[in-house]
């Protein structure tokens, strides 16, 4: 037996920390941010140069809502790692890297295992997750990522919530740096997201719209609008507007969902860690949190793909299934303006985009074929 094979633990690289700026380019939210950030000069830069993504304008969602509203989607599938917690996961890994741990561990329903995975390779740092074990719990492509990152996967029998309750009890007993978004650095990082919006809006908008799972992210926007309300970058703040899947929906419906169902896996959750914050959220801002079916969900993530030509998972599309569920309510006021946050690349999910349109036609390999399949003849 080789030495290597013998000693499980991988030797650890040197983090891979960047030069502070100017540095070419953007520099990732810690930078970008860095006044809003609970960082000092002791922590390590740990980074992908996440955020920065774009604000797509949508004209044909616009027109769907109707009564003069400008839609926007915030397309959290261009960072780094195609899903929006990489804005958390360079804050969660720097802060870690500053206390010298060596190790972090997360449950996931597929995207925080891949950020997690990443950022702790750059960190050179070990990396465990823990996932739902039965089929098609975790999308091909997240699972792809954590593995190939080098993270050590545990297929745990049993659920998300399962397994985030396992990692929690984990990391307070053992020298390990739990980075699912109870870690308070990821809500943090995530509200770098409402900064991007009102950046790019020059104001905030009316609604923000937004899938919730585990109830992080609206936590985190929320949080993002009100500091900048608060330090008079922006002079109004929007109503948060949260959707659950019907068969995941304890937020909804006041108490945990022990088997939660969706085919948008990745908010298949059932007791979400920031129940209380995203409460507040909808609270504090007037909005409310609701519901849309799989149906939904489905027929908004055909819609991106087919009119606005953006690519988005499953379980981002939720945000845009409960905009038009709500504009068809007549919820929204004249002349909204409207952010929706597409929360993953929908690359991540190639097999839900598969399942739901129709197979390539099979033909021969003449003109005759080609122009007689396109209609043409
Ligand atoms: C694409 O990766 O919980 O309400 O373990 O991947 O902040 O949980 C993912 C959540 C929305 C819900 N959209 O956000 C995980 C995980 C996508 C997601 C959510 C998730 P939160």
């Amino acid at each position: 037996m080789s030495e290597g094979s013998k000693n499980k633990v991988k030797v650890q690289n040197p983090p891979v920390t960047d030069p502070r700026p100017p540095t070419p380019g953007w520099p990732g939210i810690i930078e970008a941010y860095r006044a809003f950030l609970p960082v000092t000069d002791a922590t390590p830069v740990i980074t992908l140069r996440e955020g920065n993504t774009p604000l797509i304008p949508a004209p044909a969602l616009g027109r769907r809502v109707g009564r003069g509203a400008q839609v926007y989607l915030k397309y959290e599938g261009l960072n780094p790692t195609g899903s929006f917690k990489d804005r958390g996961m360079t804050m969660a890994i720097s802060k870690a890297a500053e206390t010298g741990a060596q190790a972090v561990i997360c449950a996931s329903t597929g995207n925080t295992s891949a950020s997690a995975a990443a950022y702790a390779a750059r960190a050179g740092m070990k990396c465990v997750v823990l996932l739902e074990q039965s089929a098609g719990a975790i999308a091909l492509g997240k699972l792809s990522q954590a593995l190939i990152h080098g993270a050590t996967v545990l297929a745990v029998e049993g659920n998300f919530d399962q397994a985030l309750h396992l990692v929690r009890k984990i990391s307070a007993d053992y020298p390990i740096a739990l980075v699912n978004s109870l870690n308070p650095y990821r809500i943090q990082g995530q509200k770098s997201g409402a900064f991007e919006v009102c950046d790019s809006l020059g104001r905030a908008p009316d609604y923000h719209c937004i899938p919730v799972g585990n109830a992080g992210n609206i936590t985190a926007y929320w949080m993002g609008y009100k500091e900048y309300h608060g330090c008079g970058r922006i002079a109004s703040l929007p109503r948060m507007i949260g959707f659950q899947a019907e068969g995941a929906a304890p937020i909804v419906r006041g108490a945990p969902v022990p088997e939660p169902k969706t085919l948008a896996t990745a908010i298949k959750i059932g007791n979400p860690a920031s129940w209380k914050g995203a409460e507040a959220a909808r609270d504090e801002s007037g909005g409310e949190i609701g519901t849309v079916t799989d149906e939904e969900i489905l027929e908004a993530y055909r819609i991106l793909a087919q009119e606005e030509g953006v690519f988005c998972e499953p379980a981002s599309a939720a945000s845009v299934a409960g905009l038009l569920k709500k504009a068809a309510a007549g919820g929204f006021t004249d002349d909204a303006l409207i952010v929706c946050v597409l929360t993953g690349h929908g690359l991540k999910d190639p097999d839900r985009a598969l399942a739901v349109v129709e197979k390539p036609t099979s033909i021969p390999a003449t003109e005759e074929a080609v122009v007689k399949a396109i209609g043409f003849s």
